[in-house]
């Protein structure tokens, strides 16, 4: 099948946001290299981040309304100190643990990302965050758990979009085990090497590159190892047009609308689109699908 993919950019140390700028020719020119001799002949993407401000006022979080400005204009209101996620489930060690106890002896890595909305506008965000492996390995997966699931925090008094019912809250999402183990899968606490925003989802929220963003859980109170497909929220909302997998795929259609281009934000008003890569750009994820039929499991 004519795949067309690009290399991962992961970057090992938190570089500060002048380094980001300063780095902006040399992932140009990583990403033409990586593109050279792939079937398809995929076609070199501009993989310069969007800005903190794109990053931050640009955005989806239901829980703060519909509108991409409220989160921004509303999520000062999360209190996000203290703050203690809900390990349980097939674990050895479940328990309520603050978070800087979870994270604790764990490395915070750099990751520059696409970042890939099912409504097909991008990103590219360079975040900060730990691989979600290191903390699951630090719990202690029993045997038996086949899938993750993890739930957002709920401050009703806090949060416009809960107080609407604009969505069955707590918002719920969840993998299967091999996907959250996989390296790319991180729990972002930073971007530009900067606190991550409330509207991003402070303090930590779930960054899964290949995936459609609605995936990408922030402000998780709750992580549950289980043997059975969690439920997600957007497939409970409407399971027609919104599967579990819900993996980046340029030759599967929404319902409503193609999903073989997108939109890149901050390119300005008449921007072309650009071509929407399979598993959004990181092939190294496909074997984790072998045998599956991707245009079923959606
Ligand atoms: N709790 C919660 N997490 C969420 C959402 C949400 O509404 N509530 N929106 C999702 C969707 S649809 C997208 S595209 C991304 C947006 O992340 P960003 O605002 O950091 O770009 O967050 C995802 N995570
Ligand atoms: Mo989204």
């Amino acid at each position: 099948m004519a795949y067309r993919w690009t290399n991962t950019l992961t970057q090992a140390d938190i570089t500060p946001k002048a380094a980001y700028l300063n780095r902006r020719q040399i992932l140009a020119g990583t990403v033409g290299l990586g593109a050279i001799g792939l079937a398809g002949g995929a076609q070199a993407q501009e993989l310069e981040p969007n800005t903190l401000e794109e990053i931050t006022s640009y955005n989806n979080f239901y829980e703060f309304g519909t509108g991409k400005e409220d989160p921004a204009r509303n999520a000062h209101q999360l209190v996000t100190s203290p703050w203690s996620i809900k390990v349980a489930g097939m674990v050895d060690n479940p328990g309520d643990y603050a978070l800087a106890d979870l994270l604790d002896g764990l490395t915070v890595e750099d990751r520059i990302y696409r970042f890939r909305c099912v409504e097909a506008w991008s990103m590219v965000i360079p975040w900060n965050g730990i691989e979600l492996a290191d903390i699951l390995n630090k719990v202690g997966v029993q045997s038996g758990a086949k899938y993750v699931a993890f739930e957002t925090v709920v401050q009703p008094d806090n949060m416009i979009g809960v107080q609407r019912r604009v969505l069955d809250f707590p918002y719920v999402e969840g993998l299967r085990l091999d996907e959250a183990m996989h390296p790319l899968t991180i729990m972002a606490t930073g971007i530009y090497g900067e606190p991550i925003s409330n509207q991003n989802g402070a303090p930590i929220r779930l960054v899964v590159p290949w995936k459609y963003g609605f995936k990408s859980i922030k402000s998780i109170v709750g992580i549950t190892l289980t043997d059975e497909e969690p439920p997600t929220s957007w497939n409970k909302a409407n399971a027609r047009e919104y599967g579990f997998y819900s993996n980046v795929n340029p030759n599967v259609d929404h319902p409503r609308w193609s999903q073989a281009s997108e939109r890149k934000i901050g390119g300005g008003l008449f921007a072309s689109r650009q071509e929407t890569l399979m598993f959004n750009g990181y092939p190294e994820v496909a074997s984790l699908y072998e045998g599956q039929d991707l245009s079923v499991d959606i």
